[in-house]
């Protein structure tokens, strides 16, 4: 049975955009049945949770074989589990791979310095910051053209690269491409995509 880790509480505005939601979302599109464990403030700083998630941060996630962390990591190794993630040949897996590390090391600290810092920084810092938001996201539009997505079907790299910029979307900042977010909506469209969200925020209210 797989499991993975999520937060019992976090404040408004981070519903339905903490980072479980890629792992729930990977899993539902796979059809894989999973168990959620809901960590308190108290369980993230204990030793115990630590050797499972070293920073004491979400997700997490274990299966019968492994116990892993970084949602990156953890999208890749459920894509390996089901042909609706990725495609079945190697080069195929390692194109996915690329978009994956993309999303996250070359899009999503971009992103994360412009929505937490731009109201925190000098004007000279602020413009900096959006601009080379504004530099990644055109490359990423340019490459993408027409296409409905990254690859030429629906993979992995989708979902963490809808879940980095979907939190763009969330600030308006995304309304200078409208491909990307055509990108978004297309995506969150996705029944899968509807699910994990509705699930990560019934866990909340629960
Ligand atoms: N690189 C990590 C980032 C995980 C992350 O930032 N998790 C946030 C929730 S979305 C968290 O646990 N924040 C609390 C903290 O950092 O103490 C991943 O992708 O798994």
């Amino acid at each position: 049975m797989i499991t993975i880790a999520a937060f019992k509480w976090v404040p408004d505005f981070a519903r339905g955009f903490v980072r479980d939601l890629r792992l729930r979302w990977a899993l539902e599109e796979a059809g894989i049945l999973y168990e959620v464990q809901l960590i308190d403030g108290e369980r993230q700083k204990s030793d115990e949770y630590r050797q499972w998630q070293p920073f004491g941060q979400v997700p997490a996630y274990r299966d019968d074989e492994v116990e892993l962390f970084e949602s990156g990591a953890i999208v890749l190794h459920i894509a390996a589990m089901s042909k609706s993630l990725a495609p079945a040949d190697r080069s195929g897996q390692a194109r996915v791979a690329s978009w994956v590390f993309a999303a996250l090391n070359s899009i999503e600290p971009h992103a994360q310095n412009y929505i937490h810092l731009r109201d925190a920084v000098s004007e000279e810092l602020k413009k900096a910051i959006t601009a080379k938001l504004h530099d990644r996201l055109n490359a990423l539009s340019d490459r993408l053209g027409d296409e409905d997505y990254l690859e030429n079907r629906f993979t992995a790299a989708d979902i963490v690269m809808t879940t980095v910029l979907r939190e763009l979307a969330a600030e308006s900042a995304l309304s200078g491409f409208p491909r990307l977010q055509a990108y978004v909506d297309r995506n969150e469209a996705r029944p899968a995509f509807q699910k994990a969200l509705s699930d990560q925020l019934a866990d909340f209210d629960r």
